[in-house]
């Protein structure tokens, strides 16, 4: 069938839905479409995002947005939410049987929100402090706000153990501007100075002279599997709750790449996820778990959420069930053959790879070798069309805001349909530019951090090489905002 004869239903929906937005604000209207074809000319590589499918968009964009529907199914502080009840009951199910968990709490908004969840959770459940046995009250939720004022106090001596950030933790693993380092007493550990991998024997004498109430494991940039077996075991030998933050690697979970030892699920206390990175979901969050934590998890509204939104819950619930399919499993497998391509791709080149390679779906590159900063590089592949984020590498020298790292992700490029051969144009692209670009001169003619110079002709070279590479592999197909219906 041709778009003159029939347009898609997926085109009909989204232009339709734009004219409707477009009769009362048509700057939005414009800047959606727009984001569109900014996303299509593109070459995303960030690693944290990718393009959710048309119905996980469209289950998004409805009147479930009205409701309140602060509680949980079937015991809400509103009424009228049967329908609410039916999608994130459904988006539980799908959940507990992807995931294998026994329990799935999709209220999150965001990673932050499920980390927040699950850290209170544990304070709920395992801190008997002295406050509350004075107080004559055995559960935190029970505190009058003199008591909270003193619990404060108490829960600064709460402890938490997670992967630093230049390591490839995250912010809410403890960071000390973050809450989480704020409600903990934080330490964290690193990776081997030689290997640049977790030295899980210094993360066990790490725990065992700090002794954290919480071990967390999980990351954002580190670019090989955990062995969250020997996680476990290091948190129960410290009496420990072990909760681990999948959100880079849910859809790796999913599909079945990350098994085994590998799979978080069965050995932490606490999973939790977005379910927009990997898992190619909406925005959101969610928070798996077992019976010992299921009520406080449940508590997350209101306790640290704001009211759920029920049309995300929708739409995880759509992404969920294509998550559960064959094919998303094929998706999972050629993400991490896509990044190993990538690596290899760069590393072939003379790019050093930190840890020398990837096992998931990242790559981190050093791009101290180019000599830039990874301010530099990621402003001037940006100018020839390849996003990426920079990022901090182990003991950067440049810290964490011009760093000497850029993070690469493959999740958004399978979605597209590019293969290895894809990533091996990709490698040569990357590469192409950061040999072009050289450090420039910054405000006054001193050295800058930021600065640099790269050729417009080699940058459109590069966008043109790109517009090729993408070419035959169109975004969202289905959906032509342009023609007229
Ligand atoms: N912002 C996400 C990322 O880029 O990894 C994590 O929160």
């Amino acid at each position: 069938m041709t778009e003159i004869d029939s347009p898609t239903r997926e085109s009909i929906a989204f232009r339709s839905g734009l004219d409707v937005v477009r009769a009362v604000e048509p700057q939005v209207a414009d800047a959606i479409a727009a984001e569109l074809t900014d996303q299509r000319r593109s070459l995303k590589l960030i690693a944290s995002e990718n393009y959710a499918s048309p119905a996980v968009l469209l289950a998004m964009g409805n009147w479930l947005s009205d409701k309140y529907a602060e509680g949980i199914a079937g015991r809400r502080f509103y009424a009228g939410c049967r329908n609410v009840d039916t999608v994130e009951t459904l988006a539980a199910q799908h959940a507990r049987a992807l995931f294998g968990a026994k329990h799935a709490y999709l209220q999150p908004h965001s990673g932050i929100d499920a980390n927040l969840v699950a850290f209170w959770a544990v304070l709920s459940q395992r801190i008997e402090s002295p406050v509350l046995s004075r107080s004559g009250v055995r559960h935190v939720n029970d505190l009058s706000e003199a008591d909270w004022r003193v619990l404060r106090r108490a829960l600064g001596e709460q402890r938490m153990l997670g992967m630093s950030l230049d390591a490839g933790g995250h912010l809410t693993h403890g960071f000390r501007p973050n809450i989480s380092g704020k409600m903990f007493e934080q330490r964290s550990y690193g990776t081997d100075p030689e290997t640049e991998l977790i030295d899980y024997e210094a993360v066990r004498a790490a725990a065992r002279a700090f002794r954290p109430l919480i071990l967390m494991a999980g990351y954002s940039a580190y670019p090989r599997l955990i062995d969250f077996r020997r996680m476990r075991e290091i948190a129960d030998e410290v009496d420990a709750t072990l909760v681990v933050d999948m959100a880079h690697f849910a859809g790796l979970v999913a599909g079945k790449v990350c098994t085994g030892d590998f799979d978080p699920v069965p050995y932490a206390h606490i999973v939790t996820s977005t379910t927009h990175k990997s898992l190619r979901g909406p925005r959101g969050g969610l928070v798996l778990c077992d019976e010992t934590f299921a009520e406080q998890v449940d508590r997350g509204c209101p306790m640290v959420l704001g009211g759920p939104l029920p049309h995300v819950m929708a739409a995880k619930a759509v992404a969920l069930a294509e998550a559960r399919t064959s094919g998303f499993r094929d998706y999972a497998a050629q993400v991490v053959a896509n990044a190993r391509a990538l690596a290899d791709g760069l590393a072939r080149r003379g790019t050093r790879l930190v840890t020398g390679g990837t096992d998931n779906h990242l790559c981190l590159v050093d791009v101290s070798g180019y000599g830039l900063t990874g301010r530099q590089a990621e402003t001037a592949l940006l100018d020839a069309g390849i996003v990426t984020n920079r990022n901090a590498i182990p003991r950067d020298p440049q810290g964490a805001w011009y760093t000497s790292g850029i993070r690469l992700g493959t999740a958004a490029l399978t979605t597209r349909g590019l293969g290895t051969d894809g990533m091996e144009e990709t490698a040569d692209l990357i590469d192409t530019v950061l040999r072009a670009t050289v450090p420039g001169p910054g405000i006054n003619g001193k050295p800058s951090r930021a600065a640099y110079f790269l050729a417009e002709e080699t940058a459109a070279r590069v966008r043109s090489r790109i517009a090729d590479l993408l070419a035959g592999h169109p975004l969202y197909p289905e959906i032509d905002l342009d023609s007229r219906l």
